[in-house]
């Protein structure tokens, strides 16, 4: 067999080897982010507390860029001493294990800002909006998208608490601060090895997470069309 051919050969497979592992790592957030996000379904039961063009169901819109947010006043004078807080009605009980929050600065009015992002907050289910039981309790937390992940939970109420408005204010939420949240998404749980199944009848909306697919997409086709470009260049240029 002619030596290049054979060399060619080589090459092929190893850059098809080199394709279907960047498919992987770009296809597994395309699959993991078609989960249903049952915030966008949800309502706003009620909520303490919210200012004129940040309200509090700005929460849950799943508005692509990030653009609608929920805030607070930064002294609380209604109600002294009281943690800020939303409460999310699915209107039926729902089952769901992970929790995504946006915090400020990955907003568009406050993009950068880390010093804006909530430190200190607690989520709680309830089915009958009396007990509540707490699923995530954070203090300190530095994330800028933060996400929380815990053993599937049956509910028909979530419980947003906000301790911490900000990263350097008080634990105990006695140094009052605005809250300034871009997005909450809820994904409801989906039992192993029907995610396939899940994917054909998710006919709910998912802005914000198909547009991050979509782009996730473009990104790849453009880095594989790159790479393959450059290495037929570098083999016609090797050959010739
Ligand atoms: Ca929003």
């Amino acid at each position: 067999m002619n030596k290049h051919i054979a060399k060619h050969k080589k090459f092929a497979a190893a850059l098809l080897a080199a394709l279907l592992a960047l498919s992987a790592v770009f296809l597994f957030p395309i699959a993991v982010s078609a989960r249903t996000n049952i915030a966008l379904g949800a309502v706003i039961d009620a909520f303490c507390c919210e200012i004129d063009g940040a309200r509090a169901f700005m929460l849950v819109d799943s508005d692509v860029n990030f653009e609608t947010k929920w805030q607070t006043e930064i002294v609380d004078t209604s109600h002294p001493g009281e943690f800020h807080w939303v409460i999310l009605d699915f209107k039926t009980e729902k089952t769901f294990d992970e929790i995504r929050l946006i915090k400020a600065s990955q907003g568009i009015a406050d993009f950068g800002r880390t010093e804006l992002n909530a430190g200190g907050f607690i989520f709680e289910v309830s089915a009958d909006k009396i007990s509540w039981h707490q699923i995530i309790s954070e203090t300190g937390n530095g994330d800028e998208v933060y996400e929380g992940s815990f053993p599937p939970v049956t509910a028909r109420y979530l419980r947003l608490v906000i301790t911490n408005p900000v990263q350097n204010g008080d634990e105990n939420g006695i140094e009052n601060q605005a809250v300034r949240l871009y997005d909450l998404k809820v994904f409801e749980y989906t039992p192993a090895g029907e995610d396939d199944e899940g994917l054909m009848v998710n006919k709910t909306p998912q802005s914000a997470d198909t547009s991050d697919a979509l782009l996730s997409f473009v990104v790849f086709f453009a880095a594989a069309a790159a790479l393959f470009v450059a290495v037929w260049y570098y083999g016609r240029k090797k050959t010739s």
